[in-house]
């Protein structure tokens, strides 16, 4: 046996059932620029710490990793680079939820407002006293509304196309109903219309992926959410959490709509029926900062150990 002297130290937690596994210390120097360009670092020269600490053996395909590091902004908290199975993410607000019950349970925060830098922007991490957290989120649009999409064997899909964080296509009642049951169903339908996005040409603004997909249905129980969801993320993992950053979206079209009011609350379950709660807050014309709330818990510590000699030492790549 032959271990390097990395000290890699995780802390694990999941929001709703979807899992967060925040790397607190052993991060290599990855500059002092935003957080953007510390993101591009990180996916262009150590691409082995995202990949031995998201995908197995250590992780699997729907854990959401992200480094803790120091603000580029003296006045803000601390910088996060959310990343998954595959790459490094926008933005993550299931993550973010876990991040402020991280940084609580390492002694760092109390309750009340955490500024925190991301590649796309800064958010603010309201720690509750009851330990939940809300996180008001980058601003928010709906980029194109009801676009058509062709998806063999499926046929014609109309979708909305926003931004909460991440790009979105989120559909209405069309596709398998959005039941536990039917994840099988449901993975398979929304990677078809991804690859079918793609091959169209449909994109986010400024050519820019869509890389989640999300169908909407009714909720089991109406007394206790609005609507219930299923997401398909980029590593073709769906999220077990309500997708913080799909509700985000969710909440802007609705805002455009003239379905959901500044300040209402609207409850997003998730396909485990795990509940956000999102409002919004109008910014300029309709775009909206998305303030989501969430509640997580601390699953484990641990420090990992690299072995010269395990062919796996870096993980096992998702093919997809
Ligand atoms: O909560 O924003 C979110 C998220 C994105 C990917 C997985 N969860």
């Amino acid at each position: 046996m032959s271990h390097t002297s990395r000290q890699i130290k995780v802390i694990d937690s999941h929001t709703g059932g979807e899992p967060t596994r925040i790397v607190v210390s052993g991060i290599p120097d990855l500059g002092s620029g935003s957080m953007s360009e510390r993101s591009k670092v990180f996916r262009e020269q150590h691409d082995w710490l995202r990949s031995s600490v998201a995908n197995e053996p250590r992780g699997h395909d729907a854990m959401v990793g992200a480094l803790l590091l120091p603000p580029h902004h003296p006045e803000n908290l601390c910088g996060v680079i959310f990343f998954n199975n595959t790459s490094t993410l926008h933005m993550c607000i299931h993550g973010s939820v876990g991040l402020g019950v991280t940084l609580a349970h390492m002694g760092k925060i109390l309750p009340g407002p955490h500024r925190v830098e991301t590649p796309v922007g800064v958010i603010t991490l309201t720690l509750h006293e009851d330990g939940a957290v809300t996180v008001a989120n980058v601003p928010s649009y709906r980029y194109r509304a009801q676009v058509a999409v062709e998806v063999p064997e499926y046929g014609k899909i109309l979708g909305d196309i926003a931004w909460g964080g991440n790009w979105f296509f989120l559909i209405q009642d069309q596709g398998p109903v959005v039941r536990r049951e039917n994840i099988a169903e449901l993975t398979a339908f929304a990677s078809a219309v991804k690859r079918a996005l793609a091959e169209q040409g449909i994109t986010g603004e400024n050519g820019e992926e869509i890389d989640h997909i999300e169908s909407f249905g009714p909720p089991i129980d109406a007394t206790l959410a609005d609507s219930k969801n299923f997401v398909l993320c980029p590593g073709h993992a769906y999220d077990r959490s309500p997708c913080g950053t799909g509700t985000s979206a969710k909440l802007a079209c609705l805002y455009a709509d003239g379905k959901l009011q500044a300040g209402q609350t609207w409850r997003q379950a998730g396909i485990l029926d795990s509940v956000f709660e999102g409002r919004v807050t109008p910014v300029e014309g309709l775009t909206v900062i998305p303030h989501i709330t969430g509640s997580a818990w601390i699953t484990g510590e641990s420090t990992y150990v690299y072995d010269e000699s395990d062919p796996f030492r870096h993980g096992i790549p998702t093919l997809i």
